[in-house]
């Protein structure tokens, strides 16, 4: 195992990994920007390195930097946490040249499933079913006419430099589909500097169902099970769960073997997830994510497996030391995203300072969070306060648990989303489990979210009332230290 890890993120992940380090007693490496001096992550960890001002690119994208701290504080591997730097291959690549390892798959698969096109072709070839359409680039309007009239309308185009839904358009006629067609061209050029793209059907009305994988550097990969995470708002997921309502057993073990048949084809190594759209009973390989993701925890919850250990473990070439046989799904458990943004003006980000925070916990709650209160929330980056993960052995006892959690918890200072998650957890067809990727639109949630905030009010206020005793407390103790120091000044 490894004796020092550096952690190339911030916030919540930053710590999630470290603690999995501090579990294993391995040193951690934080690395911060100059707007993250006071981040909750640079104090957690044994040392920490500033590497650059507060925007992104020249700081938690800046690979130079990130391998000059590891260099510096003598890091043996590099845990990317997600976004940033997880999915950049010749990051992959650039650790493994200074022989740092990095901990996720190898640059190869990085860069073969970041490439839609060549995902889909990879995957066709290895038998795992993907959505009907295109394996090439679709170059002239000819072309993409012919393959949609082949596969029926609606189709979408998608740029094959993008995913996780940026870059892509429907079109519903024969009409429409030149100056789609153009138009995605234009945002795969402009945003990805690669203007490929192809064509697939379009599901109006799909679940997104996903696998989590592991796989060790010896050839054995194994799944540990699914997450639905239809609950969606412009492809920022909001709410997750594990298992899928959708799922049965008999499923599960379908789409479970053609998970892992999609990660051992490409030489997957490491944690991954393996994406699917579901339809009527029907399921189609959509992408490859080839990091560990946000939603991690509920897997965790409901498998027992600390995800991170795997990785650490598998990193560092150990063997899973687990089959497939040995994984169990105990319970039922749900993730909602805590963001700083205003769900009734649109899901506008909120940043700024919070002034109270209390959050809760009790039978089945946990929390992942980088922030605290006296945090300022800054605009340089996402807006995720925490991720309140419940767990119950079934789906009715774990809303229950979620709907109890959301009204313990106090976050001032910020516009929360937390009356949003209120909303949805008292919503008929979400507890009847009818779900889609259109989810929030169809049962028009938003406009539940005033009857639900209403119902809850009596109760918060009452629980908010400990801050003003909070205050007093500061105050006499602030009082007290000014005393004592104006007494030792006295004193000489
Ligand atoms: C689709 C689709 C329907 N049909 N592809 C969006 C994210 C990216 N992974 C692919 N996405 C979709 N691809 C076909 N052929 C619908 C989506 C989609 C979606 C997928 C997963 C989670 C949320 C979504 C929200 C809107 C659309």
């Amino acid at each position: 195992m490894f004796n020092k890890v550096l952690v190339a993120n911030r916030g919540e992940i930053a710590i999630r990994v470290m603690r999995a380090c501090r579990e294993l007693d391995i040193a951690t490496v934080s690395v911060y920007s100059e707007a993250d001096r006071n981040a909750l992550h640079a104090k957690y960890a044994d040392e920490a390195y500033l590497i650059g001002p507060p925007p992104a690119p020249q700081s938690y994208l800046n690979i130079e930097a990130i391998l000059d701290a590891a260099e510096k504080s003598r890091a043996e591997a590099i845990h990317p946490g997600y976004g940033f730097l997880s999915e950049n291959p010749r990051f992959a690549a650039e650790c493994e040249r200074h022989g740092i390892k990095f901990i996720g798959p190898p640059s190869t698969a990085i860069t073969k499933m970041g490439s839609k096109i060549e995902a889909r072709r990879a995957m066709r070839k290895a038998g795992v079913p993907i959505v009907p359409g295109s394996t090439d680039r679709v170059g002239s309007v000819e072309e993409a006419l012919d393959l949609a009239m082949g596969v029926g309308y609606p189709v979408v185009i998608k740029a094959s430099a993008g995913g996780g839904g940026i870059g892509m358009r429907v079109a519903r006629s024969k009409e429409e589909l030149p100056a789609v067609l153009e138009s995605t061209q234009a945002v795969a050029k402009s945003a990805f500097g690669d203007s490929t793209v192809f064509i697939e059907k379009y599901f109006e009305r799909p679940r997104h169902i996903e696998f989590q994988i592991l796989a060790d550097e010896h050839g054995r990969t194994i799944h540990v099970g699914e997450r639905e995470c239809s609950i969606q708002r412009r492809h920022q997921k909001l709410i997750e769960e594990m298992p899928s309502p959708a799922m049965t057993p008999e499923l599960r073990e379908r789409m479970g073997a053609i998970a892992v048949k999609a990660a051992s084809s490409i030489g997957y190594a490491n944690a991954g997830t393996v994406e699917f759209i579901y339809s009527q009973g029907e399921f189609y390989f959509l992408e490859m994510n080839t990091r560990l993701q946000v939603e991690h925890p509920i897997t965790e919850r409901t498998t027992g497996l600390d995800l991170v250990k795997e990785q650490l473990r598998i990193a560092s070439g150990e063997d899973l030391g687990m089959e497939q046989a040995d994984i169990r799904i105990d319970g039922w458990a749900m993730e909602c995203r805590i963001n700083a943004e205003d769900p009734l003006n649109d899901f506008a980000p909120s940043p700024g300072k919070i002034t109270k925070y209390r959050s809760p916990g009790g039978p089945g709650i946990r929390i992942d969070s980088g922030v605290r209160m006296g945090y300022t929330i800054s605009p340089y980056y996402d807006s995720m306060i925490s991720k309140l993960v419940g767990w119950g052995r079934n789906r009715q006892e774990v809303i229950a648990r979620m709907r109890r959690a959301l009204s313990e918890y106090i976050i001032r200072g910020v516009t929360t989303n937390i009356p949003f998650h209120k909303a949805v957890m008292r919503n008929g067809a979400f507890i009847r489990g009818d779900l889609s990727t259109h989810f929030i639109q169809e049962n028009e949630i938003v406009a539940t979210i005033p009857a639900v905030v209403e119902a809850d009010r009596a109760r918060e206020e009452r629980l908010e009332e400990i801050f003003q005793d909070d205050r007093k407390v500061v105050a006499i103790s602030s009082a007290v230290s000014a005393y004592i120091d104006q007494e030792k000044r006295k004193a000489g």
